[in-house]
């Protein structure tokens, strides 16, 4: 890695953190640890404890303790001010979370800040106001009686979370759940466990009581994750990662029929219309190529552009492509950085290759780290064409900077190209005939469908996969509904 990596100040300012257990208000030791390894430098960076049963049950008997301690005689409007308190504290502290995550994930840290760390904020703020601006169900049955719902929480949680958005993802879960009066046990993902140490930390400074959010570190299949979803005294379990996972999950959360939330893989398809206005759509399909390493399950990896315009956006599309620089996540005018691990690297070139297999033609990108870079586990943006609707290259998630374009003719077409996957997360449509926009909106196999735009966010709306992109759906009620148990009240009048 360049020296440059040295020049930034965060670099200066912070420090890589060892990763404990944290369990009924209290780090604890663990006699089993891992390496924490940092993916742009390949350097170890500290250590990661590592839970099996023995601390799941801690935390889920801590959790349980505390369903019916303090924390439940508090009012929503205090509920709601602690979450306020969560967010303020990880604001204060954005420049050590962005270099914790830059550092665990090889994410650019500007990424990191701009985007994980200010969003897991907003988490906290968004569901402080929900809880105490929210309604109930009430229906008035003519004057034979009233109905209305009481809510609840759900009891104990386990989290899982992935890598790729390691925070945001983790208070996308934390931040309903203690809305609604639940309490935690959150399992990081093992590659990238940093963020997640200190939010617990942060959950204590800001009058979160004991038990009330608890966090194992650990592996998933025989480790951590695995006990927390087949504990009998978790609740609810929320998942998000990779389906064939989400798959092993179900299973395990089976006996104990717990409720389960999964947010899952995508392989979304970006269809652009020769109507569209074509620079816009560039701009924002670089994104959705490439932002986060092409790390993100909203990703728009299979693009698929009316013949007409076909060659005009191969050409522009390419050549801005050829213009990302990647490299050190601290160096600010890099836009891509490392991939999380060497394994996943691997796994990326592999995809690349298995293309060329395929038939397809890499335009760009392709290879491995620029000459620049001597070590770190980076991928240049890459894109392909001259594959078939059945490769597996369009078939399969690959979650790293890969991208397919495909050319199409007309709307059935395309329609079809775009549900034929088993996925069904995201979509971006790109139009500016709105009859068109709404009617393939609606023939679209997606749980979240943009047109004209990508990622845009409101936390209010329902967010989530159809097929096997997931189960269930997060976002204002509806997390709020996942985290709590709801009664229906009726009242002969
Ligand atoms: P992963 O499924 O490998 O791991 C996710 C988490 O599950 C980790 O904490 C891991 O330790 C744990 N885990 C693994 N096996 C387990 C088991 N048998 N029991 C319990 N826990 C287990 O996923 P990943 O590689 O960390 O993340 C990438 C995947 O996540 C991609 O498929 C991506 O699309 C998906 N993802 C989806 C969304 C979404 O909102 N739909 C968001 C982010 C990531
Ligand atoms: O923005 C969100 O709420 C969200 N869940 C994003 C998921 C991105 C997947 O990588």
């Amino acid at each position: 890695m360049q020296s440059k990596v040295m020049e930034h100040e965060a670099l200066k300012k912070y420090k890589p953190v060892d990763c404990r257990h944290f369990i009924d208000g209290a780090f604890i030791d663990s006699e089993k640890k891992v390496n924490n390894i940092n993916p742009a430098t390949e350097d170890v960076i500290g250590t990661i404890a590592i839970g099996g049963e023995q601390e799941v049950d801690r935390a889920v008997q801590a959790a349980k303790r505390a369903l019916t301690g303090p924390w439940k005689s508090l009012s929503s409007f205090e509920r709601s001010s602690i979450l306020r308190r969560i967010g303020d504290e990880i604001l204060k502290r954005k420049e050590e979370l962005a270099f914790l995550e830059a550092t665990d994930t090889g994410k650019p840290y500007a990424l990191a800040l701009e985007m994980d760390i200010t969003r897991a904020a907003h988490n906290f703020y968004f569901f402080a106001d929900y809880l105490t601006s929210m309604g109930t169900e009430a229906y008035q049955q003519d004057e034979k009686a009233l109905h209305y719902a009481i809510r609840r929480p759900v009891g104990v949680v386990g989290m899982i979370n992935p890598w790729n958005l390691p925070l945001l993802l983790l208070t996308w879960k934390l931040a309903p759940c203690l809305a609604a009066g639940s309490t935690a046990v959150m399992k990081p993902s093992e590659w990238t466990p940093m963020t997640a140490t200190v939010l617990a930390e942060i959950c204590k400074d800001a009058g979160v009581p004991d038990g009330v959010v608890n966090l194992v570190h650990g592996f998933g299949a025989d480790s951590a994750g695995e006990a927390i979803t087949k504990h009998p005294e978790v609740d609810a379990v929320t998942f998000t990662g990779d389906t064939k996972t989400g798959t092993a999950i179900m299973q395990s959360a089976a006996p104990s029929l717990k409720k389960v939330s999964f947010e899952l893989g995508g392989k979304n398809p970006n269809i652009i219309f020769a109507d569209s206005d074509l620079d816009e759509v560039i701009e924002t399909t670089l994104k959705s190529s490439f932002l986060n390493q092409g790390q993100v399950c909203l990703a728009g990896s299979r693009i698929y552009v009316e013949s007409t315009v076909y060659d005009e956006f191969m050409e522009k599309f390419t050549a801005r492509t050829k213009e990302l620089k990647v490299g050190d996540p601290f160096d600010e005018k890099m836009n891509v950085g490392s991939l999380v691990s060497r394994e996943h690297y691997e796994h990326v070139l592999r995809y690349i290759d298995l293309a060329k297999e395929e038939g397809g033609t890499v335009v760009t990108g392709g290879t491995n780290r620029p000459d620049s870079l001597d070590k770190g586990c980076f991928v240049r943006p890459t894109i392909i064409t001259g594959l078939g609707q059945s490769a597996r290259c369009v078939q399969e998630e690959i979650f790293g900077p890969v991208v397919t374009v495909m050319p199409f003719d007309t709307e059935e077409e395309v329609i079809g190209y775009a549900n034929d996957t088993k996925y069904g997360l995201g979509t971006s449509i790109w139009t500016n005939d709105l009859r068109r926009a709404h009617r393939v909106a609606h023939r679209i196999e997606a749980g979240i469908i943009w047109v004209n735009t990508w990622y845009l966010r409101d936390l209010r709306t329902p967010f989530g996969g159809m097929k096997e992109s997931g189960v269930g759906r997060e976002g204002g009620a509806h997390s709020f509904d996942f985290y709590s148990e709801l009664s229906n009240v009726t009242i002969k009048l």
